[in-house]
């Protein structure tokens, strides 16, 4: 059956409805502009608002003052020097109480009689509630960095229907995080200007190959990651930089947990591609049977869990392999048509392109972020020396020893090596 309008009758009233509609057409361009532009202009838009209203998340008051909230029993350690070195938080503004929890954290722990500083890095301008916070709670100095955009957002040779595609594929997986569209299905002019979901993607790229490149670092040889709501339950009763640079390390870390297979199926093979075409590269003692049990036919997937890690950034500048091999898996696009992370990018390009007597396990400290954490032995003196408060059984190495990387990692590095 066929309807027509009353409206549609006369055409006076085809008229009205005409106008009526390029009314309501013009509010709705007018609306959804402002809503746009409001999410590209304020990090907190129009859409968070919407959602906050509806769930309403009460504001907690923020604590940016006494840092030291750690009782130190016993004597502080003394230290023969300092290290040039920094922490480094790549951080939104809305992190801004995470980032004041591990502040204290590893103020609390250890930096509160070093005084190392703290780089701060953001896509956006920090806002003056961050700085005057992260400022407070800390008695060192910091610094406050932009990184510029075309080191962090999706760069324009992406083609963004693929990597669109791509998130809806990866997102209908379960079990993967940071998939892609999940958290937006609410969102659908997000979605459809490709926000909020590729950030995650920005930040796994940023800090793959561009972090050490950052005009902040530029003075320093050692960072520190430190990520929000992170957790340090022992004392920190030497200076991990000096231990660095007095054992001629490259690289520390403290969990090691292999990658999903969902999140980078054709990671490997592009860098085998890579390695196989400049196998100048390699280095003659490198950690190949980490991250390859059958010469490079299959990866084993491990990483280092890249949230806590502490490296030798003329290493990173330096590397002509390490550079070279970004600049080959940025051209072939995973970090977008996948999910490549900074972890397996960084646990690749490591086993491979450096002695491997140059990365360290820093198996005495008690490190934690989200539901993964390590605890040192209680058999071993760093438990006592540490005052620990935790669970050496909760540990992943222990708890999840079969999913662990960690075994690999001390069968490889016990290993004899050439150097
Ligand atoms: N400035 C900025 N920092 C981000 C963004 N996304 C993630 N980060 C930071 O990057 C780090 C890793 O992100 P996180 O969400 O903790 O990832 P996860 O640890 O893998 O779950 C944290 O320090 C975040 O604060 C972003 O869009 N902008
Ligand atoms: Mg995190």
């Amino acid at each position: 059956m066929i309807y027509y309008s009353p409206l549609l009758t006369t055409s006076t009233a085809r008229w009205k409805q005409l106008a009526l509609s390029k009314k309501v057409t013009l509010a709705c361009v007018l609306f959804f502009s402002v809503f746009l532009l409001s999410e590209v202009f304020l990090e907190r838009g129009i859409s968070t608002r919407i959602a906050s209203h509806f769930s309403p998340v009460p504001e907690k008051p923020l604590s940016c003052a006494n840092p030291f909230e750690f009782d130190h029993h016993g004597p502080r350690p003394t230290y023969p020097r300092k290290a040039n070195a920094t922490f480094l938080t790549l951080a939104r503004n809305s992190d801004i109480a995470g980032v004041i929890h591990s502040m204290k954290q590893v103020e609390g722990r250890f930096n509160r009689d070093r005084h190392y500083p703290w780089v701060f890095l953001n896509d956006k301008p920090f806002s003056e509630e961050f700085i005057a916070c992260t400022t407070a709670a800390t008695s060192s100095k910091t610094y406050y960095g932009q990184i510029p955009p075309e080191q962090w957002v999706q760069p324009d040779f992406i083609d963004e229907a693929k990597a669109t595609m791509a998130r809806k594929a990866l997102s209908k997986i379960r079990g993967v995080y940071y998939a892609g569209e999940q958290n937006l299905s609410v969102m659908t002019f997000c979605s459809l200007l490709n926000m909020n979901q590729t950030a995650y993607r920005n930040m796994c790229r940023f800090y793959s190959g561009s972090f050490y490149k950052q005009p902040l670092l530029q003075n320093y040889k050692y960072y520190w990651r430190v990520e929000p709501d992170i957790n340090y339950r022992c004392e920190i009763e030497y200076d991990p930089f000096l231990y660095m640079e007095d054992n001629n390390k490259a690289y520390g870390f403290t969990i090691s947990v292999p990658e999903q297979k969902e999140t980078t199926p054709t990671l490997w093979e592009t860098s085998m591609e890579f390695f196989n075409k400049n196998p100048q590269y390699l280095h003659p003692n490198n950690a190949m049977r980490f991250a390859s049990k059958d010469g490079g036919k299959t990866w084993t997937r491990c990483t280092y869990w890249t949230n806590f890690e502490i490296g030798d950034l003329d290493f990173f500048r330096e590397s002509e392999g390490y550079n070279k091999y970004f600049e080959a898996l940025e051209a072939a696009g995973g970090f977008y048509y996948e999910r490549w992370g900074d972890a397996p990018y960084r646990g690749i390009a490591l086993s491979l392109l450096l002695d491997r007597n140059r990365i360290h396990h820093f198996d005495d400290f008690a490190y934690e972020h989200t539901a993964w954490e390590q605890c040192p032995n209680p058999s071993t003196p760093a438990y006592e020396r540490g005052r620990c408060s935790c669970d050496y059984d909760q540990s992943m190495a222990v708890k999840w020893e079969r999913y662990s990387c960690q075994a690999d990692f001390d069968a490889v590095f016990a290993a004899p090596g050439t150097a």
